[in-house]
């Protein structure tokens, strides 16, 4: 018996050596100490073993068993070693040689500077909110001092889905859903940023589409003053503490007062130039006073509560930043002109 398994040991220890691959190496493990394997079988018959040689035999069988074991193991991780030093000799990989370049985007011109905006009014206090893009035909013109046949619903022909559902003109919907939604009683102080759409032919100072960014303010003792404090602010931190503002009277249905809100212009200091038009000044914004009739119908008391609110265009304030002269460039998507504001 003890002889048997030398015999096994030396015969299995031969071809681990000769082995070539791995598979081979298997299908020793397999053919020596798999369960049909002889080591086994001398394992089993040891029953008919004198009871004197059971120990040592067994205990010699266990050793042989270890040593093929570790043989094939040992084997094993050579012929491994060997075939990836091989593979790493074929592949050879220059690390020195220079990437290729991978196209990073950033965001769109348009999308900075509605952000910066929005940013900036939160400084101030004031809550995002958002609506939606088709509309009825109520919060678009009706909540907004708007009713039907009023001449300044021509002003701003529409996109009209059915009689009752349009696209919407404007962001103030937005607005007057919110005031609607605080049942007249707490006070609101938002902006909504957000498309728009408008039935204008599309050229360098018009597009179908376009962006607006509105606020509206409504408490108790809101004043004009109020209006022109957050405005000076945001005129400041948008365009500079040098630039100066002025308020001119205008005309809003929404609105009452009204005004158009200019800033000096950067080119001539506001001696007046091209740019300017020889007038010194820069059309930024329109606002005004809440129209007590939109503050009624949205359910706020008129008497006790007053509001004011603004409205202006993304565009608008981008090409004035950033000297582009048509507003097509924001939706023609020239890879070419917006790569030029990924870090603006
Ligand atoms: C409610 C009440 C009042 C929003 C206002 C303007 C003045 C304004 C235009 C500027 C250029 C839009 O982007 S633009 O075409 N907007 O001049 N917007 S006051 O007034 C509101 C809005 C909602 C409930």
């Amino acid at each position: 018996m003890k002889e048997r398994l030398q015999e096994l040991e030396h015969e299995a220890l031969l071809k681990v050596e000769q082995a070539e691959t791995v598979d081979e190496l298997k299908n020793i493990r397999v053919e020596y100490l798999g369960k049909k394997g002889p080591i086994t079988e001398v394992l089993r018959g040891m029953g008919k073993l004198p009871k004197e040689e059971r120990p040592v035999i067994g205990q010699l069988a266990n050793e042989v068993r270890e040593r093929i074991a570790d043989a094939i193991e040992e084997k094993q991780s050579r012929l491994e070693d060997e075939a990836l030093e091989e593979q790493l000799k074929n592949e050879d990989i220059d690390v020195t040689l220079p990437g290729r370049p991978v196209q990073v985007g950033g965001p769109h011109l348009l999308t900075s500077i509605i952000e910066e905006i929005e940013d900036l009014f939160i400084g101030m206090g004031f809550e995002i909110k958002e609506g939606p893009e088709v509309e009825t035909d109520y919060y678009n013109f009706e909540a907004l001092n708007l009713p039907k046949g009023h001449p300044a619903r021509d002003m701003q022909d529409t996109f009209y889905i059915t009689e009752e559902l349009l696209m919407r003109t404007h962001t103030s919907p937005v607005q007057a859903r919110t005031m609607n939604a605080k049942n007249g009683k707490e006070p609101v102080k938002m902006i909504c940023p957000g498309k728009v759409y408008r039935r204008d032919n599309d050229d360098a100072t018009h597009s179908h589409q376009f962006t607006q960014i509105e606020g509206l303010l409504v408490d108790e003792n809101v004043r004009m003053s109020d209006l022109k404090g957050v405005l000076q602010e945001f005129a400041a931190k948008m365009f500079g503490r040098e630039r100066r503002i002025r308020l001119r009277p205008s005309f809003f249905p929404f609105t009452e007062p009204s005004v158009e809100m200019d800033i000096s212009c950067k080119v001539c200091g506001g001696e007046g130039c091209s740019v300017c038009k020889g007038t010194g000044w820069i059309e930024i914004l329109g606002a005004g006073m809440v129209h007590p009739n939109v503050l009624e119908m949205a359910g706020y008391d008129s008497e006790k509560y007053s509001g004011f609110a603004f409205g202006m265009g993304p565009e608008r304030i981008a090409m004035l930043k950033h000297g582009i002269d048509d507003i097509r460039h924001f939706y023609t998507n020239d890879v070419r002109f917006l790569k030029q504001y990924h870090n603006a």
